[in-house]
């Protein structure tokens, strides 16, 4: 269902270069994580919402990838953008997917003020107090070492607050109260956390010590699964999510 609303979006793209860049940025899919998480939430009404949330995790990884950021060669197992398209139009394509994400959630036929909270919420969480600072702050961590709290905050707004846009996107398009909103964007925080935890823990690349992320590992798991149990209805997608992560290095 993602995958065709995404095939839907890159249609209506008139330039076949900037169409086949974004569609190879898309295709083949990744795990479509945080749009299936918007979806256990909301359900199919929120189809539009995820999709633009899934055209935002790919300008970012896009962008990610450039030689002047991580300098990646193969992005799931495919050349990445710059590599196959050259870099202006790599880009050019991480600009097509951020800007086209909010044309798409523009579009969709919520009612106004809930698209308002929408956009409200995802631009906070992605801008210069969000993913685009944690982004900085890695960067600028590659020079220095980092203490854990630091590492932490680091991975919070990288890795976090898109996840957490995603799952009160999904607690929004439900109606839910402000409680249960609140509780969704908690899970979100410490969900992220724990996914960066087992990035790390897969590249061996943290600046904390094995035990310290083990121990992190554990509390941010319990963690989660007290906040699922505490929601109503049961959320089958996220229980599996929060027992896949944490299986790392079991
Ligand atoms: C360029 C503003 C800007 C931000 C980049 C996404 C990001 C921030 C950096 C990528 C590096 C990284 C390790 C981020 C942690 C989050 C993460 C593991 C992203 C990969 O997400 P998955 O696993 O990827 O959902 P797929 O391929 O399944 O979509």
């Amino acid at each position: 269902m993602i995958n065709k609303r995404l095939e839907e979006i890159v249609l209506t793209i008139n330039s076949k270069t900037l169409r086949d860049a974004s569609s190879h940025a898309l295709f083949p899919s990744g795990k479509r994580i945080r749009p299936l998480m918007l979806l256990s939430i909301s359900g199919n009404k929120g189809l539009d919402i995820a999709a633009a949330i899934e055209l935002i995790h790919t300008y970012t990884l896009i962008h990610d990838d450039l030689p002047s950021m991580d300098n990646d060669s193969l992005r799931r197992g495919v050349p990445t953008i710059h590599k196959a398209f050259g870099e202006a139009t790599a880009i050019l394509t991480g600009d097509l997917l951020l800007t086209l994400s909010f044309e798409v959630i523009a579009n969709s036929d919520l009612p106004p003020p809930l698209l308002i909270k929408i956009i409200r919420n995802i631009s906070s969480n992605i801008g210069p107090n969000g993913l685009i600072l944690g982004q900085l702050l890695d960067i600028e961590a590659k020079s220095k070492g980092l203490n854990e709290e630091e590492h932490n905050y680091i991975s919070s707004r990288k890795t976090s607050d898109l996840f957490t846009t995603s799952l009160v996107c999904g607690a929004l398009i439900a109606d839910l109260s402000d409680s249960e909103i609140e509780r969704y964007a908690q899970f979100g925080q410490i969900f992220g956390l724990l996914y960066q935890l087992k990035d790390d823990l897969e590249d061996h690349n943290s600046p904390i010590p094995l035990e310290k992320q083990i121990k992190l590992k554990e509390k941010l798991t319990a963690n989660a699964y007290e906040l699922l149990r505490s929601m109503r209805p049961h959320n089958d997608y996220l229980f599996q999510q929060v027992l896949a992560t944490s299986q790392c290095l079991n």
